[in-house]
């Protein structure tokens, strides 16, 4: 992106803001049971149509206002969609735009956003629209969104909505490749300087030493999870930490969510409909508590991000982090991202995919849990705004690395950097474990 010309550049955001548009549209679409879309199917989740409406609110205020200084469309609707002002709990009982109204919306900032981003230019000298980041945010932002919408999707019940495209993954699966690759000691660059549309929160670029130690080469499956659960791991303290352990029992967790047992065989619920849970796919829908459980009963831990981001980015040839685990370039048929099917690949699926050190998966298929809280890195800056992920910075937050089948390669790179409290497990959420190389 640094070295495109401007036109290219316009063309490109064009296309992407269309691209992410008609995503958006897909999920919300008019033809959801009525009353879908203003419903909500969990206090976790906003009703879809508040999350159709936030993401053109968000456009206007960035692209619209702050962009090109323009006045609020329609100001008295702005405290709505600002998502401090009502927790998801809160916001079916707001008077929110109905789903028209709100599709209408949307579409006038839109339309507005293309008149101005052919007639201003993108100002070098501005850090707001310097290599087009605004624009990269916002269509990430709603990005964002949409895997959340994803989410609200999988939760709720009755009748199958989304169709799965299913497009079968490049190789057939099976962990072929050794369990675990060595990393060696040393210093790698964490974080970024240079990429146009990184958030705040991987910046600034720095060295990290670590010491030696084995990270898992494939996510954690749901064959080696259910040998976890079949050696009572759910019911035994020593694997638990204590407040995951008062999580589990409160909430009498016994298996991944969305997992039920029946006739003598585990099955899932997947977007509406019920399959025997597939053994070679990653596990999904744990909490950061029964990933660190897991580990503690294999006998290892789970990495800090850090090391996830060293085994992910770091090429020991070069001395240099890549942007993805393959290379500088983003290449089609190398991560299972983008909502390409409604599932994570079979481990072993992607070695095309595979980093410097021969670790797969680390990009696409399941967000992975690393043991580090969220915070910002030395140097950290808040830009352009600190509610984006200053204000989360702190213990309460664990780190998720890497994206899900359902994050689109425009808003996930080696560099990214997710968040989420530890008892969460709606999102599309597995992990890999790692270990120290010295005992
Ligand atoms: C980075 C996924 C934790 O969904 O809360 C969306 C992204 N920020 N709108 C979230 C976000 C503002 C954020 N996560
Ligand atoms: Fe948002």
């Amino acid at each position: 992106l640094t070295t495109v010309d401007e036109d290219d550049l316009k063309e490109l955001i064009a296309a992407e803001l269309e691209a992410v548009r008609r995503r958006s549209l897909g999920l919300t679409t008019e033809a959801l049971p009525p009353g879908e879309l203003t419903a909500q199917v969990s206090p976790l989740m906003s009703p879809l149509v508040w999350d159709l409406a936030h993401v053109g609110n968000y456009e206007e205020l960035w692209l619209l206002r702050a962009a090109a200084g323009a006045e609020p469309m329609r100001p008295e609707i702005d405290h709505l969609y600002n998502a401090f002002e009502h927790p998801r709990a809160e916001r079916p009982s707001l008077p929110l735009l109905p789903p028209d109204e709100a599709r209408a919306y949307i579409a006038t900032v839109r339309a507005k956003v293309l008149d101005s981003l052919a007639k201003v230019p993108l100002r070098e000298d501005d850090p707001l629209t310097a290599g087009g980041f605004v624009y990269g945010m916002v269509v990430q932002h709603e990005h964002q969104h949409d895997e959340t919408m994803l989410a609200t999707h999988q939760l709720r019940k009755g009748a199958p909505a989304l169709l799965d495209a299913g497009e079968p993954p490049p190789a057939p699966g099976g962990a072929a490749a050794e369990p675990e690759v060595l990393i060696e000691a040393g210093p790698f660059e964490m974080g970024t300087s240079d990429e146009p549309w990184a958030y705040d929160n991987e910046r600034p670029a720095h060295i990290v030493d670590l010491p030696a130690y084995y990270i898992d080469t494939y996510p954690v499956t749901n064959r080696a999870y259910l040998a976890f659960m079949e050696a009572g791991g759910y019911e035994d303290p020593r694997w638990w930490h204590p407040e995951g352990w008062r999580w589990r029992s409160r909430h009498n967790r016994t298996a991944p969510g969305f997992w039920r047992r029946e006739g003598g065989q585990w099955l899932r619920r997947r977007f509406g409909r019920i399959e025997p849970v597939p053994m070679d796919e990653p596990v999904q829908h744990v909490s950061w508590y029964e990933a660190d459980a897991y580990a503690r009963w294999a006998g290892k831990r789970l990495p800090s991000e850090a090391e996830w981001e060293k085994a992910a980015r770091w090429d020991p040839a070069a001395q240099r982090s890549r942007r993805f685990p393959w290379g500088d370039v983003y290449e089609e048929g190398r991560a299972n991202l983008g909502q390409r099917r409604l599932r994570p690949a079979p481990v072993g699926s992607y070695p095309q995919g595979a980093s410097a050190y021969g670790v797969q998966q680390m990009l696409g298929d399941v967000w992975e849990w690393t043991s580090s809280d969220f915070t910002g890195y030395p140097g950290f800056r808040a830009f352009p705004y600190k509610e984006y992920s200053q204000v989360f910075f702190g213990p309460e937050y664990k780190v998720l690395r890497g994206g899900s089948w359902a994050t689109h390669p425009l808003a996930v790179r080696g560099t990214f950097r997710n968040w989420d409290f530890p008892i969460r497990r709606q999102i599309f959420t597995g992990f890999r474990c790692a270990r120290d190389a010295a005992r």
